[in-house]
């Protein structure tokens, strides 16, 4: 079934953007909640080949009465899984050519693709996450509440950021543009640059 993803760095390699502390209960616990509660809601089903952002967008297909609960942990499990691979401590503001000419052709500029996405991410009342998303063949800032995934409007995310309290509140308590602030010098754009290649 689904398992939780090994960290492509160590708990304390985010720092001092993202504490240790945080990392350790963020994907210790809360990711590996999600995956938990996932798997019961899908035991019994074969979906082994599927991978959860295609379950994602296709949840209709699922019953009734699993809908909700794989909305929720599904989506806690694959908002997760990109947030942990789009951080780097040796994050590099390099975007290849493509990513950078689709950059430009819809926000203008890197600047203003950050600054839309800061603004994505404050407006989220209570939890949620702010994103980057490829949305028929062009890129598009959003944000979605609680766990739900870009996925579930046939989007697909190149680019996360988690703004629930649990990501933050250890080191910025109410801060949360402090953090956002903060998390910039952590995205890795390579990473990104091979999510879009992949998305398109
Ligand atoms: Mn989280």
């Amino acid at each position: 079934m689904f398992e939780l993803p090994d960290l492509p760095y160590p708990y304390e390699a985010l720092e001092p953007y993202i504490d240790e502390k945080t990392m350790r209960i963020h994907h210790g616990k809360h990711h590996a909640g999600y995956v938990k509660k996932l798997n019961a809601a899908m035991e019994g089903r074969k979906v082994s080949s599927e991978k959860i952002g295609d379950i994602l967008a296709n949840l209709d297909n699922l019953p009734k009465e699993i809908r909700k609960t794989v909305r929720n942990n599904g989506g806690g499990h694959a908002n997760h899984s990109l947030f942990w691979k789009v951080m780097s401590q040796n994050a590099e503001e390099s975007l290849e050519s493509e990513l950078s000419e689709s950059v430009d052709s819809a926000f203008g500029s890197l600047e203003n693709l950050k600054a839309g996405f800061s603004d994505a991410a404050s407006g989220v009342f209570g939890s949620g996450w702010a994103w980057l998303v490829v949305s028929g063949g062009k890129l598009k800032i959003t944000n979605t509440p609680n766990q739900d995934s870009p996925y579930l409007e046939g989007e697909t995310p190149i680019l996360g950021l988690d703004v629930w309290e649990h990501a933050y509140y250890l080191k910025y308590q109410n801060k949360r543009g402090d953090y956002i602030k903060a998390w910039w010098n952590l995205v890795d754009w390579r990473k990104v640059s091979d999510n879009f290649a992949r998305a398109n």
